[in-house]
């Protein structure tokens, strides 16, 4: 039987190299970083949005879409007023939906609050 030369075993050895996965090929500090901290197989959970509550409220005045209209849909109302940003997405204090927020709004809010 005739023995590999050493080109052939280089070439045999360089094809299995490259057949090999990637994990195998380098060692595991090589992939993972000096202090080996490797990326978990944990599966990366998908975001489940936010169900928009119901605010079928919101001309009478229910700025968060709670569907009771209180002293806190005023202060929504009032930190519209001021310039004040909010983090809630669906709540909104313009209240007869004509993209402002106004004394208009405030009286809607008002008429039902307070009747
Ligand atoms: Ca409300
Ligand atoms: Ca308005």
């Amino acid at each position: 039987m005739k023995r590999l030369s050493f080109w052939h075993f280089l070439l045999l050895a360089i094809v299995v190299y490259f057949l090999l996965p990637v994990s195998q090929k380098f060692p595991v500090h090589a992939i993972c970083g000096e202090y080996n901290i490797c990326p978990s197989s944990t599966p990366i959970p998908t975001i489940t949005p936010t169900p928009t509550p119901n605010c079928s409220r919101r001309p009478d005045g229910d700025a968060d879409c709670n569907g009771v209209i209180n002293d806190l849909d005023y202060n929504f109302w009032l930190s519209k007023i001021r310039g004040a940003t909010s983090t809630c997405t669906y709540c909104s204090a313009d209240f007869n939906n004509d993209t402002l927020v106004n004394l208009k709004d405030f009286e809607i809010w008002r008429l039902t609050r307070f009747n």
